[in-house]
């Protein structure tokens, strides 16, 4: 008769829908510089190692332990010898000179401070990199630059929208949305997504799932919140883009792709009068109001469960759903449906945990995606 197999011991899988990770970080001093080190390689369109670093972050996120010796991780997926050796500085010196050399450098340094403003992505950031703008003051004083819409409220309201949104003031907003909801329909589905809902006490903006319980009534759901906000005097920004969504469609291949329902970015006013404990503001900043930063999906509502699955994050997380799906199940998944290419058909799903089943994953509570 065959040996039996050793036991399984508790190996750490490559895929992060397959690791619990709670927002306690064991190894901060380690991810926060794997971050740095990633985003220095998405400046430079370095793709692949900017996802290795992300990846190498993720995997120490979801430890229940600190790292203390570069030995201990050897059984780890997703550590290279490059993030293994900025592991061993940090260790040995207490910091990385390379992570410290990219955090000096004045390109990276410029390219922060620019995508940090609402609207400016890193190919605008790079623009006005490469015209020798250094500093907001050197953009809004330099002829012959357009900022569009997003942006110029992005400046306006950079101080308060780069402000973190407090636990407290995202239950605020979801009271205003809620309210603005239900004149318009007794049949509304409203969820907290995103960070908020992987139970991060700070977020930098706040992502709500609104639709109906009536199929197709959605369609007019975001254009009538607008609406009823900026009647209200609460809307300081709006940018609405109707559903681009096809049924027949198969999920999309491509990992960052945006879905196609109907979405809104805003930039809410919000009243302190109306949060518990009062609002995050700048010390000597006398205001009883804050601009929040908040996003609305509306998803017809048989696909709610996915909408509600892919909006919840973690970004690394979903990466990994739809990689999972891919490479272990031959299946496709986004934001909008699961298809099974070995039976060429799509599955329903009404709960998160459905999804799940379907993939033959443990389920995740929402708390234990944070990778
Ligand atoms: P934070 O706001 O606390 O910083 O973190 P977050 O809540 O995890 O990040 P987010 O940027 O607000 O994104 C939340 C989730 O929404 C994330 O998993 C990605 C997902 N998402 C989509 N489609 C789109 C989209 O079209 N725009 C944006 N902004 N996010 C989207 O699935
Ligand atoms: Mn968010
Ligand atoms: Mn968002």
């Amino acid at each position: 008769p065959e040996a039996p197999k050793p036991a399984p011991v508790n190996k750490v899988s490559q895929y992060a829908c397959q690791r619990r990770t709670t927002t306690e970080n064991n190894n901060r001093i380690f991810t926060d510089a794997f971050e740095v080190l990633a985003e220095h390689y998405e400046f430079n369109d370095l793709q692949g190692r900017c996802l290795a670093f992300r990846r190498a972050a993720s995997v120490l996120k979801s430890l229940p332990w600190a790292v203390r010796c570069v030995e201990a991780t050897q059984d780890l997926p997703c550590l290279g010898e490059h993030t293994t050796a900025i592991m061993k500085e940090i260790l040995q010196h207490g910091r990385s000179f390379e992570v410290e050399k990219i955090l000096s450098d004045e390109r990276c340094r410029t390219l922060k401070l620019f995508t940090s403003v609402f609207g400016v992505g890193p190919k605008t950031a790079e623009k006005w990199h490469r015209r020798g703008l250094r500093s907001f003051s050197d953009v809004l004083a330099e002829p012959g630059i357009q900022l569009n819409r997003m942006q110029q409220s992005g400046f306006l309201h950079y101080g308060d929208i780069s402000r973190a949104v407090s636990r407290a003031e995202a239950r605020a907003v979801g009271n205003i949305i809620d309210e603005a909801v239900h004149v318009i329909t007794p049949n509304a589905i409203l969820a907290l997504t995103g960070g908020f809902r992987r139970g991060k006490e700070f977020g930098h903006d706040v992502d709500f799932i609104v639709t109906t319980a009536e199929l197709g009534k959605e369609k007019s759901l975001l254009i009538n919140i607008i609406d009823i906000l900026k009647k209200q005097g609460l809307l300081l920004f709006s940018d609405y883009q109707a559903s681009t969504f096809d049924i027949s469609k198969l999920p999309s291949h491509r990992f960052e792709a945006m879905d196609h329902f109907a979405k809104c970015f805003l930039i809410l006013r919000l009243e302190a009068s109306l949060v518990e404990g009062g609002l995050q503001r700048a010390e000597g900043d006398s205001r009883d109001w804050r601009a929040v930063r908040v996003d609305l999906v509306s998803p017809p509502v048989d696909r709610y469960a996915y909408t509600l699955l892919g909006w919840t994050g973690s970004r690394m997380f979903e990466r990994d759903l739809r990689r999972f799906a891919r490479m272990e199940r031959q299946m496709l998944l986004d934001n909008h449906a699961l298809y099974d290419k070995t039976k060429k058909e799509f599955l329903t799903a009404t709960t998160e945990k459905d999804i799940f089943d379907h993939l033959g994953l443990e389920y995740i509570e929402p708390w234990q995606r944070n990778a």
